[in-house]
């Protein structure tokens, strides 16, 4: 029996404990789960959760690490857009998430995290633990990259103090919320209930729309472009809005470029987006930039960044057009804000709701335009360009060859890609709706991949599609004992290794200062390779129940692999398949990568 089985019909039906009000306010704000890693700071809240609501909605997601509870509420919200809650312990669990709620926060992604303190009360403290666990102002290790966080010195305000972190939570931009739970406060037996919220009466916010002059000033600049590019960065994952952004791009005959730090948001294959995505601009998409007349960003990551890096420092002469909600986000700690973006339209609304405004606005005939005509759509990826193959090892592939093999062997089953890892060829993601691609991890935290694998493949159980994480092994290791959570509720989920058995990124920047410094290039994987030993991927996954493959070291061997992983994981189980690639990007990724490297990545 798995805990997920272990449903109580609940027993009572009015709440005698604190922690009681406090778990029917979790479920009436309809949060599915709550990821935890068991602490008594919130003892009493646990037993709630299980003796008094049955461990069902919210039910109890039991994880290894804290940092993996986070991530696994990340994944699981980037595929349905809901938060889930995350109880962390006292200090050390919270300090144990921090680096994920970091992810979070950059990818502004709303949560609910559930902190837990004390007692305050010293006179109720147990000698030793609830000393050196009871911290003041807990908070302040994450206010930096949180959007609000409370303390409350009652069950009342508990009670409003979650309904406010929810709906802070969710309301654009996102993000992760905290709450304090004083220990006593949950253990506290209470003489009489305090009533719920009546949450009819505090609805969510209204989505932004951009104001009517911003939206006939954006039009106008529209028709009279030769040149327009759109530059799609984070927008909503629901398909109707996807389809609007294509109707627009069409209408205008503009050009589109996509990111992969964020979700699917455009077909890759579409005329209108010739160049492959990737995390930092190409060579393609840069001349682009500097050829368009008016740019129009849809909350672009970095886009001040973007510019520049097209522009060898400076900014493209076209005219700018910036649409974000993101100026709410920022704050003095994190610099998750990026570079100040030239804006000649700066508009603060939703981007698809700007873009939902120009397509009523704009007439539905094809202007005519100058641009470079568009190249048509690609039948199938390239094949492997022969540069990206391994020169004299035949012990593994090039991570050009795994990408064509994996993404040929998931074509015909619909892939969700829940990660990709830092090298893969933007060539070979072939996006044609918002689940076939998840997005990235927002704060470059390495170690969140298992846990938003295993929360994306949870949110994507029953939606018919295969869930799919392509890991760096880096990524892998730090995030390992996620795995044992997404077996324990039966996930199902294929992992993939990237497995070049070193942090290779960081090669490249050893590379790059030895050039810089006349110094033996020969050395750039001192201190970074993995490989004596060689960790064995297959057996740490199969440790924890799942089914592992591998090592695979040539394609034939891959695509053995996928064929039984596949069937595996469509009936159920969670796999992961280690695959030994050369400890090379590439080419598209190291060039991108090079260009920006001189000071740090
Ligand atoms: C928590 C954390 N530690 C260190 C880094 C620095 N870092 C960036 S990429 C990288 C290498 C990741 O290795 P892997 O996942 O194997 O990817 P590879 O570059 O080898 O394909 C590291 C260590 C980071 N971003 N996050
Ligand atoms: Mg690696």
């Amino acid at each position: 029996m798995t805990d997920t089985d272990k449903r109580n019909a609940a027993v009572e039906s009015v709440p005698r404990f604190g922690s009681d009000s406090l778990a029917e306010m979790l479920r009436s704000l309809d949060i599915e789960y709550i990821a935890l890693t068991p602490g008594a700071s919130f003892r009493g809240l646990h037993d709630s959760l299980v003796n008094y609501l049955g461990n069902a909605r919210p039910q109890l997601l039991l994880c290894v690490h804290e940092e993996h509870a986070v991530a696994l509420a990340h994944g699981y919200a980037r595929v349905t857009g809901r938060p889930l809650a995350v109880a962390l312990h006292a200090n050390v669990g919270l300090m144990h998430a921090t680096m994920a709620i970091f992810n979070a926060w950059c990818d502004r992604i709303p949560m609910l995290l559930i902190g837990a303190v004390g007692p305050l009360d010293a006179i109720k403290r147990r000698p030793w633990v609830d000393w050196i666990h009871t911290s003041v102002d807990l908070a302040s290790l994450v206010r930096g990259y949180t959007k609000w966080d409370d303390q409350p010195g009652s069950v009342a305000a508990a009670l409003e103090s979650l309904l406010r972190a929810h709906r802070i939570a969710t309301t654009a931009p996102q993000g992760p919320v905290y709450v304090v739970l004083d220990a006593a406060l949950q253990e506290e037996a209470l003489a009489s209930p305090p009533a719920l919220p009546d949450l009819a009466r505090f609805p969510a916010a209204h989505d932004v729309d951009p104001p009517a002059a911003a939206v006939a000033e954006i039009a106008a600049l529209l028709r009279a472009a030769k040149r327009p590019l759109f530059l799609l960065g984070r927008m909503s994952n629901l398909r109707a809005d996807f389809d609007r952004r294509v109707a627009l791009a069409e209408r205008v005959n503009a050009r589109v470029v996509t990111d992969l730090k964020t979700a699917a948001s455009f077909p890759s294959a579409h005329p209108l987006h010739p160049c492959a995505a990737g995390l930092y601009a190409s060579v393609e998409s840069g001349a682009m930039i500097r050829e368009a007349d008016v740019i129009v960003s849809l909350d672009w990551i970095d886009l001040a960044g973007t510019l520049r890096q097209a522009c060898e420092g400076g900014f493209p002469p076209g005219r700018i057009v910036q649409c974000s909600l993101d100026s709410y986000s920022h704050n003095g700690w994190s610099m998750d804000y990026q570079s100040l973006p030239p804006a000649d339209v700066l508009v603060l609304a939703s981007p698809d709701r700007l873009v939902q405004a120009l397509l009523a606005a704009l007439p539905e005939e094809t202007p005519e335009r100058t641009h470079a005509a568009p190249r048509a759509p690609a039948a199938a990826p390239a094949p492997a360009p022969s540069g990206d193959h391994p020169s004299g090892s035949s012990a593994c592939l090039s991570i050009a060859e795994m990408a064509r093999a994996t993404s040929q062997a998931l074509a015909g089953h619909r892939p969700s890609y829940i990660r990709l890892p830092l090298g893969w060829p933007g060539e070979y993601c072939r996006f044609e709706d918002p689940l076939d691609f998840i997005g990235f991890d927002g704060g470059g935290g390495i170690g969140s991949g298992p846990g938003m694998a295993v929360g994306a493949a949870l949110a994507l159980r029953a939606s018919g599609r295969l869930p799919v994480a392509v890991l760096g092994d880096g990524d892998y290791l730090m995030g390992l004992t996620a795995l044992w959570t997404g077996v324990h509720y039966r996930v199902p989920l294929l992992i993939l290794v990237s497995n070049n058995q070193s942090f290779f990124n960081d090669e490249l920047h050893q590379e790059r200062m030895a050039r810089l410094r006349g110094r033996p290039v020969e050395n750039r994987w001192v201190g970074l390779r993995m490989s004596d030993p060689a960790m064995d991927m297959a057996q740490l996954a199969s440790g924890q129940g799942a089914v592992g493959f591998g090592p695979v070291q040539d394609v034939p061997a891959l695509e053995r692999a996928l064929a039984s992983a596949i069937a595996q994981v469509q009936a159920g189980a969670m796999c992961v398949i280690d695959v030994r690639v050369a400890p090379e990007y590439a080419r598209s990724v190291s060039s991108a990568l090079m260009r920006k490297i001189p000071a740090r990545s």
